[in-house]
């Protein structure tokens, strides 16, 4: 093998080790086997700028394989990115440190995304590749036509988002999207030959992959294999047979290089092993001018790239601009004008249709619910195999892959994709909602069917728990609005805020409107609200949240009839609302020492408004199979209940 290519790997094989060994925790064994195929695909085919991480035309390399995070510090400190620094490398794993010890997406820093979780990473590579895909047709190819390259190990195989989102991805034929799958055979437990016989080829050429076995320490083979891909017709997937830990002479091959330092006595012997008579953290300054040459070579890329941008900047902004602001606006007056019952899922698709008729970023989806969810508009048009002049996907039964998607495509460049399914099934999405969140990305959940009041299917399809559940995900607003005109409010909202992803939680049932004058602010920005009041002079506080709003208001009026005198707050979304001014906050929750809540959901994260002398109205168990209006009985969540005892707890 080349002198070269060896001097270029073990300086990523070094880096890796030393500082695996310095903060005395870390994984070096992926580093040290993908080292071989980083360094081919780095030097002779990504095409990167690190000077310009956030270049729009570049190549895209994803480290599924989170835990090998140093594989990806060393090959940014290598290129010269100005975001890793060699001190950065020696602080791996310290407070503060760029370099954590998973990758944490940082926009401007080579650190495509947050990976970790095993698996996210590929749904994420999917997103990317068709975010490029769609911009390609958008803008021409002279301005977008890159790969996406996602390094993902046996671990990111087995899971299952690896199946649904490889399955979506050979359907849409995304032949720009590459796999370097880390064929070690070797997880944490030991060879994963005790828990896997997949047979990779089959199981990829059945997804509509093209497969390519090589030897991932041999630059021949990996250079061939990298040129095919060039042009291929496919998604494709370069299987690399490598030793885990390779150069150590006690543990490649073994799963004790896999998630901790050789020690150093067997860093001595990798170093004897592999001619590496430096020191720790010393790349010599010849070696390090050849990587760095490798990381000069984008700029040139880019310039040409940006000749042509230029003339065509004006075009290019204007491609991917969106006015909605006055699309809400038309669509409160409407809501005015139009006032009716309407489940939330309903008002949800009238906003949609309005906002989708001049769309050029948002990006639909659902999870095989498209008429139940209400996520798909007249204008859209379907993404489909090799056709991507469009802004909508049929993400098929897959709901992780759909959510790990979605983030792709948002940290690909200005898309703001949306996706639908069940909100039970939010359950399915979590593990990529709680990244959309960590990553600050602008994904939206639009999640239907949230409580019992969905009906028939009973237990299995109702929201409980998941709720309070999503609204402890730190950086996530949860929006439940209670009619057509609030369904418009979170819309907005969830737009506006470009940092924060959204769950909107919408009924099956259809709810009767309650916001009946038109108003410029967007209420629901605030978090809660006042909706009605008995009495100037109140002494019960109502809150309640969608579907339940009127049943509050239902309940106050009644109230009233004893001279129990309330005002009823809709709170559409508890987080914006914990972030108002303490004299908001204590103008709606402070007026009266008594309050309740009512949500027909677990009551868990209400509580923090009621003091101990109020009362929940929720769900704190499974729910029922039955006509919703008798499952809503059955909890006792009727205004006539919920009057009743108020009316004791007052009297009390
Ligand atoms: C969803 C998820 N489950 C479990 C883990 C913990 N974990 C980290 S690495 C790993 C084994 C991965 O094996 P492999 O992909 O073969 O990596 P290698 O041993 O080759 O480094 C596990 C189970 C995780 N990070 N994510």
């Amino acid at each position: 093998m080349n002198k070269l290519h060896n001097d270029l790997a073990n300086c990523i094989r070094f880096l890796s080790i030393d500082a695996v060994q310095k903060a005395n925790s870390g994984h070096p064994g992926m580093p040290m086997g993908m080292a071989d195929v980083a360094t081919v695909l780095f030097r002779n085919f990504l095409r990167f700028n690190p000077e310009n991480p956030d270049w729009l035309n570049r190549d895209r390399f994803v480290l599924s394989a989170g835990h090998g995070s140093m594989l990806l510090y060393s090959l940014l400190y290598l290129t010269g990115y100005k975001s890793i620094s060699l001190n950065s490398i020696k602080k791996f794993r310290q407070l503060n440190s760029i370099c954590a010890g998973h990758p944490e997406y940082h926009p401007k820093t080579g650190i495509e995304t947050t990976t970790g979780p095993l698996g996210q990473g590929i749904a994420n590579a999917v997103g990317f590749a068709v975010a490029e895909e769609i911009l390609k047709k958008k803008l021409g190819k002279e301005i977008i036509n890159h790969k996406t390259y996602v390094l993902a190990g046996d671990g990111c195989l087995m899971e299952g988002i690896s199946h649904e989102a490889m399955s979506l991805a050979g359907h849409l034929k995304l032949k720009n999207l590459v796999m370097l799958f880390d064929n070690n055979s070797i997880s944490i437990d030991g060879p994963t030959s005790l828990a896997v016989s997949d047979n990779f080829k089959k199981r990829f050429e059945s997804y509509g992959w093209e497969y390519i076995l090589i030897d991932g320490h041999n630059e021949k083979e990996i250079f061939k294999a990298l040129k095919k891909v060039q042009r291929a017709k496919k998604p494709t997937v370069i299987s690399c047979k490598t030793k885990i830990g390779y150069g150590s002479p006690n543990k490649s091959g073994k799963s004790s290089s896999h998630g901790s330092p050789l020690g150093l006595d067997e860093i001595k012997l990798v170093r004897k092993t592999l001619n590496w008579d430096y020191k720790p953290f010393q790349i010599p300054y010849k070696i390090l001018n050849e990587w760095k040459k490798i990381g000069r070579k984008g700029q040139q890329l880019e310039r040409k790239w940006t000749r042509v941008y230029k003339k065509k900047r004006q075009k290019i902004d204007k491609i991917l601009k969106n006015n909605f602001t006055k699309v809400f606006k038309a669509e409160k007056q409407k809501a005015i004008k139009e006032l009716k019952s309407l489940a939330t899922r309903k008002s949800s698709e009238l906003t949609l249709n309005a906002l989708t008729k001049h769309n050029n970023t948002l990006v639909g989806g659902s999870a095989d619910l498209a008429g139940s969810n209400n996520t798909k508009t007249k204008y859209h048009k379907i993404i489909r195999p090799g056709e991507f002049n469009s802004d909508y996907i049929h993400y098929g039964v897959r709901e992780h892959a759909m959510c790990g998607i979605m983030n792709g495509l948002a940290l690909h460049s200005k898309f703001i994709p949306y996706g639908g399914t069940f909100l039970i099934f939010s359950d399915y999405c979590k593990p990529s909602i709680r990244l959309s969140a960590l990553m600050q990305q602008r994904v939206i959940y639009v999640m239907t069917h949230d409580s019992i009041g969905l009906g028939e299917d009973g237990p299995t399809h109702q929201p409980i728990e998941q709720l309070s559940g999503l609204r402890s995900i730190p950086n996530l607003n949860v929006f439940r609005p209670a009619d057509r005109m609030e369904t418009i409010e979170c819309w907005e909202q969830a737009l506006k805020n470009s940092k924060t992803p959204s769950v909107l939680s919408l009924t099956r049932q259809n709810l009767n409107p309650f916001r009946k004058k038109y108003s410029n602010t967007n209420k629901c920005s605030f978090g809660a609200y006042e909706v009605l009041r008995t009495n100037k002079k109140i002494n019960l506080t109502i809150l309640a949240s969608g579907s339940e709003v009127n049943l509050a208001i239902e309940a106050s009026h009644k109230l009233a009839k004893d001279k129990i005198y309330s005002k009823v707050i809709s709170m559409p979304c508890q987080e914006l609302f914990d972030q108002q001014s303490e004299s908001y906050r204590k103008k709606i929750l402070g007026e009266s020492k008594i309050k309740i809540s009512i949500e027909a959901a677990s009551t868990d994260c209400w509580k923090k408004y009621i003091s101990s002398e109020g009362l929940t109205f929720g769900i704190d168990t499974f729910g029922k199979s039955a006509p919703y209006k008798d499952i809503y009985k059955h909890f006792g969540l009727t205004a006539t209940n919920i009057a009743k005892k108020s009316k004791k707890l007052m009297r009390n």
